[in-house]
């Protein structure tokens, strides 16, 4: 078994200190971060979830898994955020209302802060109106929204109409993730921009930044 697979089926199993002796035995063989986390952490996460969805694990089990995953993430965390030190302005993000999920969320920060983002992170459960008068206070440009439910994914596209309403719609561009969502899903809603993946997302944020300086 390789190491990869080995970080996986640890996440898979939950045992937090098996995963990270194994991140820790691939940080020191020299394996990038970002295989580490894509073939390794997120792969063990990612048949967890298939296993949620069989109703073969439950949520004990799920969020077990979690929070060895969460210990690889914080081990590769300064390695995913080695980068840019200048500040590209900034980003309000969080989690829309109604959705507790936050691993996704918290890659993104990571990758942003990373590329130089300053990242006000609200959490999960976030109100539309919160996004948008922290960012209105804030004057950041980007409002990013995650959510990982098709139940909650209909809240991105209040975040879009409030701001709309407010008549902010040229100073605020608002951006979506998460797993259900999709290009077509943001082209409906009239979002500003879609990344299925959090490096993605801070490639875009730092692209729609730019616009405005
Ligand atoms: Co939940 N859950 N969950 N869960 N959970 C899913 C999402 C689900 C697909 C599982 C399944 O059935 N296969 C399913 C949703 C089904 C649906 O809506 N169609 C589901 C369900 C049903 C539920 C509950 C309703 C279960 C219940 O209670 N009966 C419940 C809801 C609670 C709530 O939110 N109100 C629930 C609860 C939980 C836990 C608390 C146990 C736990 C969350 C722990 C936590 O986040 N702190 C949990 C987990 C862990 C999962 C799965 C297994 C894994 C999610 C995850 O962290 N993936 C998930 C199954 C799955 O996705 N395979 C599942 C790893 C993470 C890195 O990926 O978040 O997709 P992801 O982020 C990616 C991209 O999507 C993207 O970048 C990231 C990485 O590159 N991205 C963005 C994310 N946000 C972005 C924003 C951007 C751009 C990119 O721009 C702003």
């Amino acid at each position: 078994m390789d190491l990869y697979n080995e970080i996986s089926e640890y996440v898979q199993q939950g045992r937090m200190e098996d995963v990270a002796n194994a991140v820790s035995s691939a940080m020191a063989q020299g394996l990038p971060a970002k295989n580490i986390l894509d073939k390794g952490l997120m792969h063990g996460m990612a048949e967890i979830g298939e296993k949620f969805k069989n109703n073969e694990v439950f949520v004990p089990e799920v969020l077990i898994a979690a929070r060895a995953m969460n210990a690889g993430i914080d081990m590769i965390k300064p390695l995913l955020a080695a980068g840019d030190s200048d500040s590209k302005g900034k980003v309000v993000l969080g989690t829309v209302k109604g959705d507790l999920h936050d691993i996704g969320k918290n890659l993104v920060k990571i990758m942003m802060e990373g590329k130089g983002i300053e990242v006000i992170d609200l959490g999960t459960d976030v109100p539309v109106q919160k996004f948008v008068d922290t960012a209105t206070a804030e004057g950041a440009h980007v409002i990013g929204c995650s959510a990982l439910l098709t139940t909650t994914m209909g809240v991105m596209k209040d975040v879009v109409d409030e701001v709309e309403s407010r008549g902010l719609r040229d100073e605020i561009k608002v951006m979506i993730g998460g797993a259900p969502v999709s290009q077509g899903f943001c082209d409906e809603i009239r979002a500003d921009g879609y990344t299925d993946d959090a490096a993605s997302a801070s490639d875009k944020a730092v692209e729609i930044l730019k616009s405005f300086q």
